[in-house]
């Protein structure tokens, strides 16, 4: 194969994987984390780190073992401090193009969970896309897991994520796990001005 063709071919596959709707790199499942209360933990998965915090206050790593969740969520999960509207915050160490969370609770209440992703730090800048679901009263884990994806888009990139549910019992506790992300990659049309760049500059050089 010469030069041209496996340039050819390494950009159709750069297309194929980016066109794939929720093909995720980086997946942040929890499992590591000690149980308990914390300010912030930090996870690295694929060369992105997620760092977990709450707007206000702490959240909770749950041990899933009682309570017996999905098997999918393994043993250890993320639950927003009780008070109302807790929000839970994730920063990513560099723009994502997608990022999705799963959510769930052992029934008790109606609950509208939201996720939305920032183009800054912190859930600051531009709220560049919103995902939410009511999750009913007669839903609960293990059976019944919500799936919310948010994606990058004209408004931007996502560089951070808040989550948070209110319950219709005034209260916030809503489980979320298994988040997956894919980081942002130049588009082609990017890589052909910045290869054209690169051929301009090895022109001048050899002149
Ligand atoms: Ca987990
Ligand atoms: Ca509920
Ligand atoms: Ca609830």
């Amino acid at each position: 194969m010469n030069k041209t063709s496996m340039t050819k071919l390494v950009i159709a596959s750069f297309i194929a994987i980016a066109s794939v709707g929720t093909a995720y790199a980086s997946f942040f499942d929890f499992e590591t984390a000690a149980t308990g209360s914390h300010a912030a933990l930090s996870f690295t998965d694929a060369g992105v780190t997620l760092d977990v915090s709450q707007a206000a206050g702490n959240f909770e790593v749950m041990d899933l073992t009682g309570p017996g969740g999905p098997a999918s969520w393994g043993v250890r999960t993320l639950l927003p401090d009780t008070n109302f509207a807790s929000v839970i915050i994730g920063n990513f160490s560099q723009p994502q193009a997608f990022v999705g969370v799963e959510a769930g609770d052992f029934f008790a209440d109606t609950d509208t969970i939201t996720l939305e992703g920032w183009s800054g730090l912190n859930g600051t800048g531009v709220l560049v896309d919103t995902a939410f679901v009511v999750y009913p009263s007669t839903l609960g884990i293990p059976g019944d897991i919500a799936s919310l994806n948010v994606f990058s888009n004209g408004l931007g990139t996502i560089n951070s994520v808040r989550m948070f549910s209110i319950g219709a019992g005034g209260d916030s506790n809503m489980y979320f796990d298994n988040i997956r992300t894919r980081s942002v990659v130049p588009e082609p049309a990017t890589i052909a001005v910045l290869g054209l760049g690169v051929a301009a500059l090895v022109r001048r050089r050899r002149k």
